[in-house]
């Protein structure tokens, strides 16, 4: 009689799409009520078919099972007192899902929705990612369920401590470098490295990126999403014979990708006319007001409707709606995962959107790539169009190992090379396995490569 798990090791599994299919039924299996990871590893294998077949040492028995089983997840209890004295207990997480390239790195999101289906959607996305930048870096990634907004400068603080408590044991420069993502951002990232410090009586500023530029923080990190994504989508309209300038954009969020996304969009000559927080969209007839959008939102972490209240005439808040339905040539979608569906993305192509980027992870939904894809829109996916922040933070630790601190043009002309090089890989492997201008194919396969040739080579671990 075959056991299940012997099953699972035959090397005649590999590599037919109906095998791979084999493999994600049992991962769903394995892992229930994790719709978002779910999602995320069907989309990587969905693509994976004619790699495993036209490179045999790919169909490894194992090998995609491993790639879609996390190292190491961790998950301990948060407690802290709020301002009143109160005590709340949150949940921590840290899923260091593989290490084959470089020490687990991946931001840390603190949002009521965390669980550990997200964050293993994120750490999954994250290790294709890592790997499109070249620079030596696994994938993992983090948070808490812990909901930052109202709370005061201290309640973030406690929380971050408390936080960090616990994290400090399992990550180190070399072994885990956590980073920002929703809900963490310099002030927090400040509050946990203190934390750290505080702890291992160490100065050791490879451990966190997205630190502050006085304290260890490489200049362009707070930009590096943002400016990327439009990098990605400046090159995927290039290779279309077109470009950005006098392009109208769509931006979803108003946090810290789609700010730099807005600021780098006005730099190359587009005309950003929207951003959305939870409540509701701002479209803006005369462009977003790049330094309206940070006083109300970096500076007084207040919410958009704000924004549509100071601007005067050209501006209106749309409560509870969705950016998408405001026509434009560009969508670059940079809040949450999923908040791109199928009828957005027809009322975009209706619209003759022509390039979608996702400065976001996962934020359009499989069915609305699709039907991007069909339509001929160039679809960026967030695993390349928004490496640029992990790959500065990749900078960052560079150095932070070696002393020194590079000056802003310095980080933005490695940005630009990496997101250049970035397009490239992905538009090349995609033509090269018989998919042209399919720019998910490409970085799936193309990430997929740089790790599953480093997990060969290192042995089964
Ligand atoms: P921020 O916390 O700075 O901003 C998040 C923005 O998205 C806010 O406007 C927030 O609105 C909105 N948002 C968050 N969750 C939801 C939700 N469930 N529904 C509606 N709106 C929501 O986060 P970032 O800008 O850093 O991150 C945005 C996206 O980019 C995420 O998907 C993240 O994973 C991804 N990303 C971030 C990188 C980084 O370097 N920071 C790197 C690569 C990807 P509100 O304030 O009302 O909640
Ligand atoms: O999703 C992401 O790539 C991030 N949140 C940034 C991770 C990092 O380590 O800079």
């Amino acid at each position: 009689m075959t056991t299940r798990s012997e099953a699972r090791l035959s090397p005649t599994l590999l590599p037919s799409p109906s095998s791979l299919d084999i493999v994600r039924t049992e991962i769903e299996h394995r892992n229930p009520a994790q719709p978002e990871f779910h999602q995320a590893v069907r989309e990587v294998l969905e693509t994976l078919a004619p790699v495993l077949a036209a490179r045999p040492e790919y169909a490894e028995p194992g090998l995609v099972e491993r790639l879609c089983e996390p190292e190491r997840q961790i998950i301990f209890r948060v407690p802290w007192q709020d301002d009143h004295g109160r005590v709340h207990v949150n949940r921590g997480f840290r899923v260091e899902f593989n290490s084959a390239l470089g020490p687990y790195k991946g931001g840390l999101r603190f949002h009521p929705s965390v669980n550990l289906g997200i964050v293993k959607f994120l750490g999954f996305e994250q290790i294709f990612k890592n790997a499109l930048t070249g620079l030596g870096i696994g994938g993992g990634k983090g948070g808490s369920d812990f909901d930052p907004h109202g709370r005061s400068d201290t309640e973030v603080m406690r929380f971050c401590q408390s936080f960090m408590t616990e994290l400090y044991r399992h990550i180190g420069e070399h072994t885990d470098v956590p980073a920002g993502d929703i809900g963490v951002g310099t002030r927090e990232i400040g509050y946990l490295f203190g934390q750290y410090r505080r702890i291992t009586n160490r100065w050791e500023s490879g451990v966190l990126t997205g630190k502050g530029p006085h304290w260890g923080g490489s200049l362009i990190r707070p930009e590096a999403t943002g400016y990327g994504n439009v990098l990605f989508a400046a090159e995927m309209l290039r290779v279309r014979g077109e470009d950005l300038e006098g392009r109208t954009a769509v931006v979803s969020g108003s946090g810290n990708v789609a700010i730099y996304t807005i600021e780098k969009l006005l730099a190359l000559g587009a005309n950003p006319l929207t951003c959305s927080d939870s409540s509701g969209y701002v479209v803006d007839d005369k462009g977003i007001d790049l330094d309206l959008l940070k006083q109300v939102k970096e500076v007084e972490r207040g919410r958009i409707s704000t924004y549509a209240e100071r601007r005067g005439g050209s501006a209106r808040f749309v409560s509870g709606g969705r950016v998408w339905d405001v026509p434009a040539d560009v969508a670059l979608p940079a809040a949450t995962q999923n908040e791109l569906d199928e009828n957005d993305a027809a009322t975009l192509v209706r619209n003759g959107v022509k390039a979608v980027s996702e400065g976001a992870n996962m934020p359009t939904t499989p069915q609305a790539v699709h039907l991007f894809q069909r339509a001929g829109v160039a679809f960026g996916p967030g695993k390349a169009a928004n490496a640029g922040g992990v790959a500065v933070s990749a900078l960052e630790m560079a150095q932070n190992a070696s002393r020194t601190a590079w000056g802003a043009a310095r980080v933005e002309e490695e940005l630009a090379r990496i997101m250049a090089d970035i397009h490239t890989t992905c538009h090349e492997t995609a033509e090269r396995y018989g998919f042209p201008g399919d720019y998910v194919t490409g970085a799936n396969i193309a990430g997929f490569e740089r790790v599953a040739d480093a997990m060969l080579a290192q042995g089964v671990i």
